[in-house]
């Protein structure tokens, strides 16, 4: 932002209302100003850190008088670039990270209410303390927040048993661009009381308001719990043993994932310590994991005996069953590295896309087939959260290829694989959300009387536009 003579001032009324914890400048933004990706560099006029939900009130106000654009951000982790400032130097990036109490735990209501700022793994850790879980769990959980996984609707690798982060929450406490807090921290199952706002909050990226705290659904903790990657014959195959385990016992599947073989060579090729507990590589696999909470629930049992079937009718070719809980945690390890193992063979493009479950082996080979005829030598490397019909459609750089000229052709990539998810029914943007990556895809995917919907709710809840412009809405 040019320095503009409200500049100064508006700097010196953060730091009186925050003190010197509270605004960073300079080289100290560094780490907010980029995304997890590191697509985009950013500038900003101050990160602010509010540390209660007053702070973020007043700082709203002062921002909407000024006429300065907010970013919320918690982990900074958005695939999207959602939580990245623009390059123009004059917005503020209103960090959540010291808003990072945990309100109260009540074992009897099974809800917990914590502060946006709370990162989700130190959610889930403190859930278990009080003899229950909170089930959402995704490979960034060391580092999101509670806020940045509603704001984006995050799904991860539970949904299939416990749904997104929506169906997880009951109540908001939030910020609105005119600086009003709301006071919506319901912990109720029931309540019908018309439009619910804590669902507009949710997924809508920071664009209609700042979350300061959730109130949110727990649930009992598994007693029993079975792991097993697999190796499978093709992607029908993958998608067959989904459908053996939820015929057998539904309620048991708390997650389902498929990796391509080609993802998960690298992340055997280039992390360090990934190890395949299998006799050989394979073309696909499938990662199981059962949990109950009823005790005596026979989930080996139930795991061995459909693998079984499964190998029998040539599904399943090799299975490795985790004997330990050491075992348990290097299956689920090669999981959560695949975003980090393409991260290290070069450039990627993410796709983020779900189609019905059905159509999903479909859509993974007309995909790879469209990929690879765009760009020889590129690498598709699909894997994802099958059970959801939610595959990370994504595609690597030919080994050979300049990294920057491989991205140059991102939109081109994107627009090939949404061509196949569109003719299938599908969504371009399954669980990430749309953020600054993909809102050009929103006129095509969502335009008419849906997204002119969306833009009258943003007019009317952010009639200024301070409220993360440039995310969601074209
Ligand atoms: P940020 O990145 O800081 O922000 C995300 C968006 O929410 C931005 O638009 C931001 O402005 C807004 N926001 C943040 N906090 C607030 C708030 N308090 N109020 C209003 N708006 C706010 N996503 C999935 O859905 N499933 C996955 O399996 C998954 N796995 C991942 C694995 C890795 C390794 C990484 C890096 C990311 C993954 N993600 C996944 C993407 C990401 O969406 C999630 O990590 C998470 O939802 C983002 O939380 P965050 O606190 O980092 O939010
Ligand atoms: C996951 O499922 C995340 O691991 C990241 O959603 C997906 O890296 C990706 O494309
Ligand atoms: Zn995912």
């Amino acid at each position: 932002m040019p320095d503009t003579p409200t500049t100064p001032a508006l700097l010196d009324a953060f730091h009186a209302l925050l003190g010197p914890a509270g605004v960073l400048t300079g080289a100290d933004m560094a780490p907010h100003l980029t995304d997890w990706r590191g697509l985009y560099r950013g500038r900003a006029l101050a990160v602010l850190r509010p540390a209660s939900t007053e702070q973020v009130a007043e700082l709203v106000r002062l921002c909407a008088a000024a006429g300065v654009a907010m970013v919320p951000q918690g982990g900074n982790t958005s695939m999207v670039a959602g939580a990245t400032p623009d390059e123009s130097g004059g917005q503020v990036v209103i960090s959540t990270a010291r808003l990072n109490r945990i309100r109260d735990i009540d074992p009897i209501d099974m809800t917990m209410v914590c502060e946006a700022g709370v990162i989700l793994k130190h959610a889930q850790d403190a859930a278990r303390e009080a003899g229950c879980l909170f089930p959402l769990s995704l490979g960034a959980e060391g580092s999101c927040t509670l806020g940045g996984v509603l704001s984006t609707n995050a799904g991860g690798n539970t949904t299939v048993r416990y749904g997104n982060a929506r169906e997880l929450m009951l109540g908001l406490e939030a910020v609105l661009p005119d600086g009003s807090v709301w006071h919506g921290l319901r912990r109720l199952r029931k309540d019908n009381t018309g439009y619910a706002l804590r669902h507009l909050l949710v997924g809508a990226e920071g664009t209609l308001g700042i979350i300061t705290a959730a109130a949110l659904r727990l649930f009992p903790l598994p007693r029993e719990e079975a792991v097993a990657l697999c190796a499978v014959a093709d992607e029908e195959a993958a998608l067959a043993l989904f459908r053996r385990f939820r015929a057998r016992d539904e309620g048991v599947v708390r997650a389902f994932e498929y990796i391509s073989g080609a993802a998960m060579d690298l992340v055997l090729d280039h992390v360090p310590g990934a190890v395949l507990p299998l006799a050989a590589r394979a073309g696909h696999y499938v990662l199981v994991d059962l949990a109950s909470s009823r005790p005596g629930a026979g989930l080996r049992g139930l795991l061995e005996s459909v693998l079984e079937e499964a190998l029998a009718e040539g599904e399943v070719i090799d299975a490795a069953l985790a004997e330990s809980e050491a075992q348990r945690a290097a299956i689920w390890r090669l999981r959560e590295e695949q975003p980090e193992g393409q991260r290290r063979a070069g450039a990627s493009v993410k796709n983020d896309v779900s189609v019905p479950l059905s159509r999903v082996p479909e859509m993974i080979r007309r995909c790879r087939a469209a990929l690879t005829a765009l760009i020889p030598g590129s690498r598709p490397v699909p894997f994802g959260h099958i059970g959801d019909g939610n595959i990370h459609m994504n595609l690597a750089q030919p080994p050979d290829m300049d990294p920057a000229a491989f991205l140059a052709r991102s939109e081109e990539i994107m627009a090939c694989v949404n061509a196949v998810v569109r003719d299938l029914g599908g969504s371009f943007s399954a669980e990430h959300g749309i953020g600054r990556i993909k809102t050009g895809m929103m006129e095509d995917w969502r335009g008419g009387a849906e997204l002119a919907a969306m833009r009258a709710i943003k007019r009317a809840l952010d009639p200024l536009g301070l409220m993360n412009p440039g995310k969601v809405l074209p």
